[in-house]
């Protein structure tokens, strides 16, 4: 820890243009597991997460929903906060941005840069991206995108106050130089050291005030940039700088973040900023990669990316788990394959892998063969001096080797790596019980062999169910609750991952599968690459496996399946009859693209032509093209039936607020 009394630990603040999706949940939920893991090993702790509520694109997602940008900010800020709680994020503080706390913080720092001279008067001609909410140089601009993320750019010219983020360049590199552990993983610490090299300029610190955001100091024609409000956010939750305890909090121990807002924001300017105000730098500024859906990044403006919800209740009706082992699930897949070096594919089908490869048959199976196996031939309960008889033996010494490597991991801020070190020991645990094969040593009369290779196998359970206290907490909780512990107080981490805990004597409860194997033969063609997975890469069904088949899951499509179906909102162009045919009309339909399609629908029964022109509507934009009386259909409206079997067209509610080639979700 950069300072011995707090762990301080921050996830971003999320812009409120749009719901919580898996990938800021990922990094929501890396932040949880790190706190967790520092509160079990005793540690105060501090987790701070939150919202970046004067973003100009939160302006205009308000301006679209058509309701005060204000309103719009609780409300979307509102579903983060139900998201957190529905995944059990145990956060300490929940900041937003258009608190008072925070603007006032954000005023002060204002206020002590500009009397510094850090501040000053300027103004600003140059690219802007919105949806970046960056300022671009024109090396940085190609083809009115932005080279980086590829978002559009838009030339303003206002006057500005600036940043002198210029004179801190060389302080930056010293810092940076004297701290291995500051920028991580090494990979992008080079790349802000090249950044910074490559010469850093003054930075635009304010916008014009149109209403949204943080007033400058003594200057409402401006709001202070949505970038130096939001990264302040971390400091306003310590107090600072009138609560006598800031500094137990100050400076944080690890702000974790996506790549994308890595170089630029959390490793250049805010550390500057922060020299500029005389405060000590956070310990460590690690970034994540992205989630990829089909090789693009998953995001909020592109709809390509499921919400955790969405996630949670699919994996439920697919396998018949509990939601909240289902969300432990979710947790295990995001927490497992996320990548901090490179991206990843998000995709379903490998979430299920990992749900029946990892969870059901290997940490499902050691917990109920290991139980079944206790009550048949030892009523259940844990045998006399087991922890004794065998502390020399393969698991315990694996064990400890897997305990010290799972808390170098936890200390690296590697969830991931922890829990690969963990399926270690799973692995070993039902190896052992292949190779002490206890149900032989029963047939054989060798009761001091079955007691042994039973502690030895619930043990390793019981330092699984710790392990994963702080990674899987639903899981872990499920497991103590099996081994009869649930009643007794969790120890700190160092007592309680010594081997050789479980008293001899204690009942154990007779284990209820927690993983129902997900039937890979009822469910979709997507499932049945999942069979040849698992089948191929598992052992066969080790003796004594009692797992009950879950129950048939309804014939529903996934996620996936939908995320298929490309629907639009198209604005028809023009509408006439098609010779010789009494239902069809001929349209052009306006979805976004160069040129109008042109779209046959069996409606002319239920409209006349000129009724149409002007009228939103959805399409089903990517159905193959086909031909209807010699002329192409290159596309399909949605409409609903009437009770004399008319179609009705369906159209957006609010027709003003969505543009031809929006998407339909
Ligand atoms: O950038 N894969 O907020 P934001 C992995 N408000 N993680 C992802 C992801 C993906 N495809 N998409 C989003 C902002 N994330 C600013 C931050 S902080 C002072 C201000 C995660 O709502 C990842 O952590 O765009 C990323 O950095 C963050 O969400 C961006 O959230």
């Amino acid at each position: 820890m950069a300072h011995d009394s707090t762990f301080y630990i921050t996830t971003p603040i999320y812009y409120v243009n749009g719901v919580p999706h898996v990938g800021s949940a990922t990094t929501t939920l890396l932040c949880d597991a790190l706190a967790r893991f520092h509160r079990l090993k005793g540690e105060r702790t501090f987790f701070l997460t939150g919202t970046d509520e004067h973003a100009q694109k939160v302006a205009d997602a308000a301006l679209i929903a058509g309701v005060p940008a204000q309103e719009f900010a609780d409300k979307v800020s509102g579903r983060f906060r139900e998201c957190w709680e529905y995944l059990n994020i145990s956060n300490d503080d929940f900041i937003r941005t258009s608190e008072p706390r925070h603007q006032a913080v954000v005023t002060e720092v204002f206020r002590r840069l500009q009397a510094s001279g850090d501040i000053y008067v300027g103004k600003y001609e140059g690219w802007y991206s919105v949806a970046d909410e960056t300022f671009f140089r024109e090396s940085e601009v190609k083809d009115g995108k932005a080279i980086e993320s590829g978002a559009k750019v838009e030339w303003v010219s206002e006057d500005n106050y600036y940043f002198k983020l210029s004179a801190y360049g060389d302080r930056l590199l010293a810092h940076i130089e004297l701290h291995p552990e500051f920028l991580q993983p090494e990979t992008r610490r080079n790349e802000v050291l090249a950044f910074i090299k490559g010469g850093l300029r003054d930075i635009v610190v304010s916008r014009r005030n149109t209403g949204w955001g943080i007033p400058v100091p003594d200057d409402p024609s401006q709001v202070v940039y949505v970038w130096f409000d939001a990264l302040i956010n971390y400091l306003t939750a310590t107090g600072w700088p009138g609560a006598a305890s800031w500094d137990s909090l100050w400076p944080a121990d690890l702000h974790l973040v996506g790549k994308e807002i890595y170089t630029r924001f959390h490793a250049t300017l805010w550390p500057a900023m922060l020299m500029g105000l005389g405060l000590p730098l956070p310990g460590t500024v690690l970034g994540h990669g992205w989630w990829l859906v089909d090789g693009e990044k998953g995001a909020k403006s592109k709809g390509n990316i499921p919400t955790p919800q969405e996630v949670v209740t699919e994996l439920v009706s697919l396998s018949g788990a509990s939601p909240e082992v289902a969300k432990d699930a979710l947790r295990y897949y995001l927490l497992r394959d996320i990548s901090f070096t490179s991206d990843a594919e998000y995709a379903q089908s490998h979430l299920l892998s990992r749900y029946n490869a990892d969870l059901c048959n290997k940490l499902g199976n050691l917990l109920n063969r290991t139980l079944k196996m206790l009550s048949q031939y030892a009523g259940g309960v844990v045998p006399e001096s087991g922890a004794e008889r065998t502390a020399d033996g393969t698991l315990a010494t694996l064990s400890h080797e897997i305990v010290q490597d799972v808390e170098r991991c936890m200390l690296a801020f590697d969830p991931g790596g922890a829990l690969a070190s963990i399926w270690k020991l799973v692995e070993a645990g039902n190896g052992d019980i292949d190779t002490t094969a206890p149900w032989k040593r029963h047939k054989a009369g060798d009761t001091q062999g079955v007691a042994d290779a039973l502690y030895a196998a619930l043990e390793a359970v019981r330092i699984i169910s710790i392990l994963l206290t702080p990674l899987l907490p639903h899981v872990a909780e499920v497991m103590r609750q099996q081994l009869g512990l649930s009643e007794m107080p969790l120890g700190d981490w160092a007592h309680e991952t010594r081997w050789g805990g479980l008293a001899s004597g204690m009942k154990t409860l007779e284990g209820q599968p927690i993983f129902p194997r997900i039937d890979t033969k009822t469910n979709s063609q997507k499932q049945k690459e999942l069979t040849t997975v698992t089948e191929n890469t598992l052992p066969p069904p080790p003796p004594l496996l009692d797992v009950p088949e879950a129950p048939p899951a309804p014939t529903y499509i996934t996620i996936d399946d939908f995320a298929k179906i490309q629907l639009k909102i198209g604005q028809i162009v023009t509408a006439e009859r098609v010779e010789g045919a009494t239902k069809l009309l001929k349209l052009t339909v306006d979805i976004g693209e160069e040129t109008p399609r042109q779209i046959l629908a069996g409606i002319a029964e239920s409209y006349l032509p000129e009724s149409l022109p002007g009228k939103k509507i959805v399409v089903v934009a990517n159905l193959a093209p086909r031909k209807m009386r010699g002329l192409e259909s290159q596309g399909m409206l949605m409409a609903a039936t009437d009770a004399e079997g008319h179609a009705i067209l369906l159209h957006p509610a609010d027709p003003d607020a969505v543009r031809p080639g929006a998407q339909v979700r």
